[in-house]
């Protein structure tokens, strides 16, 4: 049994005063930190951060408990990078969050979807969440205006980034920093457990939306920009030459692969003063 990083504060000693959407503190456009930096720098940069990754604002009480979860392998220095730029944003904004990275063991291809499902599985045994950001390490918001909420749809952050001179790779691009409400994540079933190594796991999880008629709302490409930090293609997540096929038949398998059909061994959990760390096996081909 794992004691849970949330140390909730006593909600009563702040009142009731809700915490606002835009606070005053906000200042817009941020200017990215690109260096490398290393965990016990992070730590001592950001000394309110509790273990496990966690924190409350103490000076109003926020509008929902959110689980950040990074779907990662081999990717200390991005997600270093990341939270240099993106703890403070968070900060400004009054977001009470937690931060959960999940590791996939090397074994098999990287499968970012089911690390999706195992992120929002894990943090609910050790919290009570109601809004959870799904965060490729890569992408540093360049906007402290771009909220990190959950919304009445499930949301898509990117209005565009830099790699794609600011704009989106494609219309419906729905990878990079996503959002869903607990209800919303569970009504499309998760994401699929099914695609191993790069590419379509997104257009699957906006085929799950649409069919189950969500819309989907996009941040404005007036504060939804991000920078990408510049990396190779690793080797154990090449581009998945079966990606076509799983999507044209993603629609029907919406009921029988998601998190109803979730398998993973689970290897440790590590309550870290930046985050909570838990790492995981997968086999091949669920
Ligand atoms: N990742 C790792 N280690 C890896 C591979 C991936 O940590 O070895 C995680 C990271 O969080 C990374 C994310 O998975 O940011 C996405 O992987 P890449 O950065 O390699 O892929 P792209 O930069 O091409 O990302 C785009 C979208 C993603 C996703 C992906 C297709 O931004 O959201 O849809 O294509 O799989």
């Amino acid at each position: 049994k794992v004691e849970s990083p949330l140390t909730f504060k006593d909600t009563t000693s702040r009142g009731n005063i809700s915490c606002k959407e835009a606070p005053r503190k906000l200042i817009g456009r941020i200017r990215p930190i690109m260096k490398r930096i290393d965990s016990s720098q992070l730590q001592d940069t950001f000394p309110w951060l509790s273990k496990g990754g966690h924190y409350t604002p103490s000076s109003c009480t926020p509008r929902e408990k959110t689980a950040i979860i990074f779907p990662f392998r081999d990717r200390h220095r991005h997600l270093h990078t990341l939270l240099l730029n993106l703890l403070p944003v968070l900060k400004r904004q009054d977001v009470d969050f937690t931060l959960f990275v999940i590791e996939q063991e090397k074994r098999t291809l990287f499968n970012r979807g089911l690390l999706f499902n195992v992120g929002f599985m894990e943090a609910l045994k050790l919290g009570d969440f109601d809004c959870f950001i799904f965060h490729d390490v890569d992408l540093i918001p360049l906007f402290d205006t771009n909220f990190y909420h959950c919304n009445e749809s499930p949301t898509h952050f990117l209005g565009g980034v830099d790699k794609f001179k600011y704009g989106l790779s494609y219309k419906d691009l729905f990878g990079g920093v996503v959002s869903f409400t607990r209800s919303q994540y569970k009504r499309i079933n998760g994401a699929s457990n099914m695609y191993f190594g790069w590419g379509a796991e997104d257009d699957d999880m906006r085929i799950r939306i649409r069919q189950k008629n969500m819309e989907i709302v996009r941040t404005d490409k007036s504060v939804g920009l991000y920078d990408m930090i510049k990396h190779h293609r690793e080797e154990s997540n090449p581009t998945n030459p079966i990606r076509s096929w799983l999507l044209s038949s993603g629609a029907k398998r919406l009921a029988v692969d998601g998190l109803n059909t979730l398998e993973y061994q689970r290897i440790s959990v590590q309550i870290l003063p930046l985050y909570t760390w838990i790492k995981v096996q997968v086999d091949a081909y669920q």
